[in-house]
């Protein structure tokens, strides 16, 4: 998914092409765009990880069953008295570059804040259970992961005389709504939140996410929306005839010789080939200092300058185009549009299978949650053929939840947490005007207490990156404002 995220985080749902580039070792997270994260490997190193006896199942007290979870601690600006952070991880591994780098430790040195960052269950090295059968993933929940996060400030409070000092929670993307809810559930436990790119209005469906795509390319280039469309339509028309199907392999670069047998293969083909133009909006150059993850050259002016490139040929021969720099970029061989693959890698349960770096973990969480599915049913998108429908079944398929148990869990989410209507305080919401989650966000101050810190020209997350000489104005000033924002409520 276009996923992980700020954080570390979020990703949808399917395994795309980025995935297999993104795959480095031990199972990451494959599937980037919904909320991706952060993932450099050359920086995991630095940080010693720690381990804190958690329970299974906060909400039953019969049950005792224990596991150990990750956590990170970073006490260089610690001063005596002074507030503890809490990082918290998402629907990924946690990512100790966290630990070194981010405008949170920025804050951290100048308000002389203890620095911890907890991995979120299921996810990374944190496993609760033996397996990610559908009967273990019971346990995974946003409401498990709130409490996990009660436990561990309670206890490591306790035990390193931190219970009285004030605690701030911050996350971004998925993780963002858990910093605000956190707050929301736990008032007597943190004293503020920094909510960034939070999606905090749980949906189905959310095709306003293509919608803010569409906007993101034609900020670009006015026509490029529209170059994207009569490549998308063009492809789509050609998956119709099986006469085609070599060259479409071929154009392509396909692992295996293309077969539609059904809506769903050709939706699945035509959502991956979307995939490299969501992951790079979501993202653009905003994280480009973590390298790694989607930290490329490769932004929405590329993207955009290739689609109306008239030396690549038509607009299907450039949508090609795209594909095959993507593939360059992340040394992909060949591109795996096998809707079968699919299934069989977010069908394994084993956590050394080919989806337990997240992507069988996060889409259990929007079959059972969120939803969030990034469909194609709104007339003012520029992709075609991935529509709802196609993307609910896959909770079936992967773990038996029906499309009416799917929309009966979102809108408990919603009635559990509130959706828009948080009613809380000391929590401020950061969102990027080009990133496509900020239709589920907070884009306008709610109160004096719950503002929101409009970002013109960001993607998901810019807000928490390491600053860099080049960035906008608007992100510097927005930083700061942050910044002030902590400073007032830690004397509050
Ligand atoms: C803590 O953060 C500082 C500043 O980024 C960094 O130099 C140091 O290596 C970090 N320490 C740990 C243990 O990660
Ligand atoms: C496949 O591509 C070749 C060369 O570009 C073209 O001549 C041929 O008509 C194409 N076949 C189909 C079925 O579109
Ligand atoms: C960025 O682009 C330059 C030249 O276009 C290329 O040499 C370099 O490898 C690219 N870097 C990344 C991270 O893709
Ligand atoms: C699950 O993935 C693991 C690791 O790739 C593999 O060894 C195992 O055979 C897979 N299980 C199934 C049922 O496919
Ligand atoms: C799927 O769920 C239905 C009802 O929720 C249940 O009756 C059925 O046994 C389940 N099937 C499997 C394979 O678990
Ligand atoms: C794109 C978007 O919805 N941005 C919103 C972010 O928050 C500000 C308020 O600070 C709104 O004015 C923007 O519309």
């Amino acid at each position: 998914m276009a996923f992980l995220k700020c954080s570390m985080l979020l990703c949808k749902v399917t395994l795309f092409l980025l995935l297999s580039l993104l795959d480095v070792g031990e199972g990451q997270y494959k599937g980037l765009r919904k909320f991706s994260q952060v993932q450099d490997s050359q920086h995991w190193a630095a940080s010693e990880e720690q381990w804190f006896i958690q329970k299974l199942d906060h909400f039953n007290g019969a049950d005792s069953r224990v596991w150990k979870q990750r956590y990170f601690v970073n006490e260089t600006f610690y001063r005596p008295g002074g507030p503890v952070f809490l990082m918290i991880g998402g629907e990924g591994p946690a990512n100790p570059a966290w630990m070194q780098y981010g405008t949170w430790l920025t804050y951290a040195e100048k308000l002389g804040a203890l620095c911890l960052m907890l991995e979120h269950r299921f996810y990374g090295k944190s496993h609760p259970t033996v397996d990610l059968s559908s009967d273990n993933l019971r346990f995974l929940s946003s409401r498990q992961a709130l409490a996990d996060l009660a436990h561990f400030r309670t206890v490591l409070g306790e035990k390193h005389g931190l219970s009285n000092r004030k605690w701030v929670a911050f996350g971004g993307s998925y993780p963002g709504s858990l910093a605000a809810w956190f707050r929301l559930k736990y008032p007597q436990l943190v004293h503020a939140s920094v909510a960034t790119s939070a999606p905090v209005h749980a949906a189905v469906n959310f095709p306003e996410y293509l919608e803010v795509v569409r906007r993101s390319l034609a900020s670009e280039n006015a026509e490029c929306p529209d170059l994207v469309k009569k490549a998308s339509d063009s492809l789509a028309e050609r998956l119709k005839d099986p006469k085609t199907y070599d060259n479409v392999t071929k154009d392509f670069n396909l692992c295996s010789t293309l077969t539609i047998k059904t809506e769903t293969d050709s939706a699945y083909f035509l959502e991956t080939l979307a995939g490299n133009f969501m992951d790079v909006v979501q993202y653009n150059q905003d994280n480009r200092a973590f390298e790694g993850a989607l930290g490329t050259n490769i932004t929405i002016k590329v993207l955009c300058s290739m689609m109306a490139d008239t030396s690549l040929g038509d607009p299907y021969a450039r949508y090609a185009a795209v594909a095959h720099l993507m593939m360059e970029t992340f040394s992909i061989k060949c591109l795996d549009a096998s809707f079968s693959n699919y299934v069989r890698d977010m069908t394994n349960t084993s956590w050394d299978g080919p989806a337990a770096g997240g992507g069988r973990q996060w889409v259990y969480q929007t079959c059972t949650e969120f939803g969030f599915y990034q469909s194609t049913d709104s007339p003012n998108q520029p992709f075609t053929g991935f529509p709802l429908q196609y993307q609910v079944k896959q909770c079936a398929d992967f773990y038996n939840v029906s499309a009416d148990q799917v929309a009966e869990a979102v809108a408990q989410t919603n009635e559990y947490y509130g959706g828009y209507d948080i009613r809380s305080s000391r929590i401020v919401f950061p969102n990027g005007s080009i990133d496509p989650w900020h239709a589920l966000g907070i884009t306008q101050d709610i109160s004096p207490d719950l503002p929101a810190v409009f970002i013109e020209g960001t993607a998901h997350c810019a807000n928490m990156y390491p600053a860099r000489s080049e960035d906008l104005l608007k992100l510097s000033l927005a930083r700061d404002h942050i910044f002030l924002l902590l400073q007032q409520w830690l004397k509050e």
